[in-house]
């Protein structure tokens, strides 16, 4: 290992707040169950597809004893998809929690996500593996990967890691797609009567994954933090120099609950909510006059300059554009072998033309180039286009640009736009995890392992009262099946965990739009400064924004 930083070496140190029902003996920990439960829609497809899974009831921590604590077992863990600040901490949580229960237990970590438990590729987690990796960032103990699981082959393929290594649970570290795997697992296992669980965890730093029991993924807290920091920074940069528009691009495949964080946060002249876009139904074209206005509000104010955020999974939120990527994923699915023969973007756009409607085809010619190109890339193992790679911001810039230009040919534009991009994004995703990450991710992995050694599967860990204390928190888990309904993947309806998207009625959407007139021409930035971990409560323990207008 490479040698410490002083920051490191002092993080090791910290000791992750519990909430108090886990504290004390893990064998006086019971699980009350509560009413069964319903997927959030398409309730008969999913029930037929999860017989053994579907219904189960939520499970609520309380002091009680638990005979099955205790017993020498081997659990595996996965970690999947984004990396995200607090990963291993959950991973500390799941061992701690195995660990008090039966010093002989085992914890395997399957190596490079998924495939790890695939291939049968997987490390024993040992103290001294674990001690090196206490509330640091990153997924570096064992590996990340996004592969899919989803042949009969591949849950075979676990089943007989699972067996050879006496496994009887695996807790999957993941995001909405990960989770969707956990659960498919779970049913399989369930299916084959192997007596294995399956537990998930809710990561990524996108935040939708949340529900009324998931009140925010882990990861969130600190790369928002991490953001807000860096473009409090560039706001003081702009506001110093008064050159330039800053357009800032922001992670968050398709929500825009980072941005929406983030704008919260720091207060930047425009921050563009994709949900907002789609459900005014705007164009492309609407959405540039929208970032004009305020530039030409600003220059008439004699500023010019500006901190614009844009969500990274705008373009596809736009109507028009959502419907040509929803044609292009099902072309290119549908046609998979053929696209990939025609060798240049030449061929494959003109062989796209002639199989796009009216509309799409017009939406794609009228982009430029190097949009049209990334809109080809290859898509996600989940058949997502990967929008971290599409330059929106650039875009605007661009289609800002030439309006003004116009505009300043007619005589009605006679300020200055100078703009530059940035894109926040990987920054934030292996940062030092926040004090809350922290606790919350070992609460989520100690909850795993309980949820875990009552014998519950397809459940995913989950806390509530997130904007209180840690001590105050209330753990459990709910089923994986509560949460799923019916989307089109891959050209085919496919079970799914279902995204969590900002709500325009939600409290911090209204906050912000509250607000954000008034922070177009007045220059009101904040700086949140870096993230702290140690002084005083109000500096270095708070929740995000969007945690706290939520739960007011
Ligand atoms: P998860 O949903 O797996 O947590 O990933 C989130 C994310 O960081 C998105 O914000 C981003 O679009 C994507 O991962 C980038 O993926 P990759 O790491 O494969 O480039």
């Amino acid at each position: 290992m490479s040698e410490l930083s002083p920051l490191q070496k002092a993080r090791y140190n910290y000791q992750p707040k519990l909430p108090a029902v886990l504290q004390g003996d893990i064998k006086n920990i019971s699980c009350e169950m509560g009413e069964p439960t319903e997927s959030v829609a398409d309730q008969a497809a999913v029930k037929d597809l999860f017989a053994r899974t579907y219904g189960n009831p939520i499970a609520r921590f309380v002091k009680g004893s638990n005979a099955n604590a205790g017993k020498k077992i081997n659990l595996g863990v996965i970690l999947s998809g984004g990396q995200a600040p607090g990963g291993h901490n959950v991973i500390a949580g799941i061992y701690d929690g195995l660990k008090n229960s039966n010093p002989d237990s085992k914890l395997y970590g399957f190596l490079g996500g998924p495939a790890g438990i695939m291939n049968g590729k997987l490390v024993e987690i040992d103290d001294a593996k674990m001690d090196a990796y206490r509330n640091t960032g990153g997924f570096d103990i064992i590996g990340s990967g996004r592969d899919k699981l989803e042949t009969k082959e591949q849950f075979e393929m676990s089943l007989a890691t699972c067996r050879k290594y006496d496994i009887s649970g695996v807790v999957i570290i993941g995001g909405d797609d990960s989770n969707t795997n956990g659960a498919v697992l779970a049913e399989y296992f369930a299916n084959k009567e192997s007596g294995i669980t399956v537990v998930g965890c809710p990561k990524t730093i996108d935040g939708d994954l949340k529900n009324e029991y998931i009140e925010t993924s882990f990861g969130f807290d600190t790369a928002t933090k991490t953001y807000s920091e860096l473009i409090g920074n560039i706001e003081k940069d702009s506001n110093s120099a008064k050159k330039y528009w800053h357009f800032i691009k922001l992670m968050g495949r398709s929500a825009s609950h980072i941005a929406l964080e983030c704008a919260l946060e720091t207060q930047p002249n425009l921050c563009i909510i994709s949900e907002e876009v789609e459900v005014k139904k705007m164009t492309l074209a609407q959405v540039v006059d929208q970032v004009a206005d305020v530039v030409i509000k600003r220059a008439a104010n004699g500023m010019n300059f500006g901190v614009a955020l844009i969500p990274e999974g705008l373009i596809e939120f736009i109507p028009e554009v959502g419907a040509l990527i929803s044609q292009l994923n099902d072309l290119m699915a549908h046609h998979a072998d053929y696209f990939v023969s025609l060798k240049t973007f030449e061929n494959q756009r003109e062989w796209l033309n002639q199989k796009l409607d009216k509309n799409s085809s017009y939406v794609f010619s009228s982009l430029p180039r190097t949009i049209q190109m990334q809109l080809l890339m290859d898509r996600d193992p989940h058949g997502n286009v990967q929008v971290s790679r599409i330059e929106t911001e650039k875009l605007l810039i661009e289609m800002v640009g030439e309006k003004l230009s116009q505009m300043k040919v007619e005589g009605n534009f006679n300020g200055k736009f100078n703009a530059l991009a940035h894109f926040f994004g990987y920054e934030g995703r292996c940062a030092f995890p926040s004090n809350f990450d922290s606790d919350y991710c070992y609460t989520l992995g100690y909850s795993a392992f309980i949820l875990m050694s009552h014998g519950l599967t397809g459940y995913i860990s989950n806390v509530g009262d997130l904007q209180k204390p840690a001590d105050q928190w209330v753990p459990g888990g709910c089923p994986l099946t509560m949460m799923m309904n019916m989307e089109q993947r891959h050209g085919s309806l496919k079970p799914v965990i279902k995204k969590a998207l900002v709500e325009l009625d939600g409290a911090p959407f209204k906050a912000f739009a509250a607000k954000r007139d008034e922070w177009a021409v007045k220059t009101a930035f904040t700086f949140p400064g870096a993230i702290q971990y140690y002084g005083p409560d109000e500096v270095c323990n708070q929740p995000t924004e969007t945690l706290k207008y939520e739960k007011a």
